[in-house]
């Protein structure tokens, strides 16, 4: 099981409102208790820290709020007295433009590092061609320096590395070498399937309603991405002893392209992040918030379990530092504990590597943002700007859709206990504290038998114990039933049934489940009734009906 870790909303150790290592190293044993086995760090590096830390400006540094080397050191060895692990966020796709690469590669035509980053010559009067940034706007800027423009996928803070350049890639591989010296456990590859554009970079379709044209085909899971992994492989992974976990964040792929990132035989990646099952609330983009079809939901991860069976290796999870939470997105907040308990058990029963995101195992819900100002969200931020000031949309809807969708809701602080700033600071913290943090809380929660965080600790140590649950084979049962979420775990000798009710109505089971009860969320009778967002796992002979 892995944990993440926001480092700026997790714990502060020093009264400034902003997370730091210091706090995270205080509170590793809960993190023992809960049964963690890897903590994934967003990043901490020095940064200017235009998108939170993904904007990097020194690889070899820790950004003075987290922190030193020093205390990085300290918090290393004590998770891995802990008998646990740490991975670092590697964010490579890009740099920030304070990055002395960057700094550089921007002072000249001629400068040696040029070709680290893309520069073209702008088309007209305009940008180099149509695509949009992932956060709103061109996908390129005017560097008043040269004239010409440099491409960025995300903020014009974060410029796109040019992999095709030999050099760019060892220098990566370089700072990768030097972490995993450092001691650390491996990496969260960030959007790592964006590393190689087509030649060319054409444009790329305007969809209705936008105003920038989809680059998408271009630079996601480019021609030569598997070369470019195997060669870090090589470069980095091969030849060490030590047991090293790699997962990356690959937004757009499909099931085939992550059974070859993810075939142990190829040496490239363990896993990935694919983001289908979280895009299913939307439409026509992120903005265009749906309810979610049970039915689709099942689909998917379905597919994905069969499509990773036989090669590769699922991660699963419902919630990161870019999705809002859970218990507010695909549970019902009325329902909190069962929602909450519900949909962890049915993410955790599946095959592959479970993720758990701070604070979800408490059951934390979005935050009740009222106005634009609440918002430090640079990707928010820009949305409403363009949405509402060149798009002209109804600044009400807007905020709908960012209250919906918006990354702040995964990003206030970690709650604590029920004192004014949730026991994550002393000062003044950085953006808002959930103001339900007076009952939703681990001082309250990690003593209580009944809680959310006690159910994550069994269904954790469920994981660890039973083999089947690491390795049984995957089956979706009644697919297109509407409110029942319902699979099965099977390997010889041994299998878990899986029910699940998720809706606010009581419901019926079209049979009688036979077993002994494993873990639930209810008390109570264990017939074929289910209660509202009641779910169950039951231990079966292999075989048993
Ligand atoms: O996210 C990349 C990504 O494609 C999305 O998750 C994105 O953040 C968002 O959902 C767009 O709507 C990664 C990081 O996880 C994110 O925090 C960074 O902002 C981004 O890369 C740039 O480094």
């Amino acid at each position: 099981m892995v944990y993440q870790i926001y480092p700026r909303s997790f714990a502060d150790s020093d009264g400034d409102g902003v997370g730091d290592l210091a706090g995270i190293e205080s509170r590793l044993d809960y993190l023992a208790d809960l049964g963690v086995d890897v903590i994934w760090l967003s990043p901490i590096y020095r940064s200017p820290q235009d998108d939170n830390g993904y904007d990097i400006s020194d690889y070899r540094d820790i950004d003075p709020m987290f922190g030193t080397l020093a205390d990085f050191d300290r918090l290393l060895a004590g998770v891995h007295d802990r008998g646990m692990k740490l991975i670092m966020d590697l964010v490579v796709n890009h740099t920030s433009d304070e990055h002395p690469w960057f700094v550089e590669s921007r002072s000249s035509p001629d400068s040696p590092k040029r070709d680290w980053y893309w520069w073209r010559r702008g088309s007209g009067d305009g940008a180099p061609n149509n695509w949009g940034s992932i956060f709103s706007g061109s996908a390129w800027e005017r560097d008043t320096t040269t004239g010409e423009y440099y491409l960025h996928l995300f903020t014009r803070k974060q410029p796109d590395l040019n992999w095709e350049n030999p050099q760019v890639r060892q220098a990566v591989h370089e700072l990768m070498n030097w972490w995993l010296d450092r001691g650390v456990d491996g990496f969260r590859m960030d959007v790592i399937n964006l590393i190689s554009k087509h030649a060319g970079l054409p444009d790329g379709t305007v969809h209705p309603g936008d105003l920038y044209g989809d680059g998408s085909p271009y630079y996601a899971n480019g021609p030569r991405l598997h070369d470019f992994l195997r060669e870090m492989d090589e470069a980095v992974f091969a030849g060490r002893e030590a047991e090293l976990l790699t997962v990356g964040e690959t937004p757009g792929v499909s099931v085939d392209q992550a059974r070859l990132l993810t075939d142990p035989r190829r040496r490239e990646l363990d896993m990935v992040f694919q983001f289908e099952h979280v895009e299913l609330d939307q439409g026509s983009g992120k903005w265009d918030v749906r309810p979610l079809e049970l039915v689709d939901l099942k689909g998917n991860l379905a597919k994905w379990q069969y499509g990773l069976a036989d090669v590769g290796w699922n991660s699963l999870y419902w919630n990161n530092h870019d999705q809002p939470r859970i218990v507010s997105r695909y549970g019902d907040e009325d329902f909190w504990y069962e929602s909450a308990t519900l949909l962890a058990t049915v993410l955790h029963l599946h095959r592959g590597t479970p993720y758990v995101y701070q604070g979800e195992e408490l059951g934390m819900t979005n935050y009740p943002f009222r106005d634009i100002s609440e918002f430090r969200d640079v990707e928010s931020l820009n949305h409403y700007r363009q949405a509402v000031a060149e798009q002209g949309l109804d600044p009400q809807s807007v905020m709908r859709s960012l209250r919906a969708m918006g990354r702040d809701n995964a990003r206030t602080p970690m709650q604590w206990d029920d004192s004014p700033n949730a026991g994550f600071t002393t000062g003044t913290a950085w953006i808002a504290v959930n103001p339900n943090h007076t009952w939703i809380n681990a001082a309250s929660e990690i003593h209580d038998p009944g809680s959310v965080l006690a159910y994550y600790r069994r269904l954790i140590a469920l994981r660890h114990d039973d083999p089947v649950l690491r390795d049984g084979e995957f089956e979706l049962l009644l697919p297109d039933d509407p409110t029942i979420y319902a699979f099965t775990r099977t390997r010889p000798g041994s299998r878990l049934l899986v029910v699940a009710n998720v809706s606010g109505e009581s419901c019926t089971l079209p049979f009688e489940p036979e077993g002994d009860v494993v873990i639930a969320n209810h008390l109570g009778p264990e017939g074929a009734d289910l209660r509202p967002w009641e779910a169950r796992v039951y231990r079966q002979e292999a075989g048993h009906g």
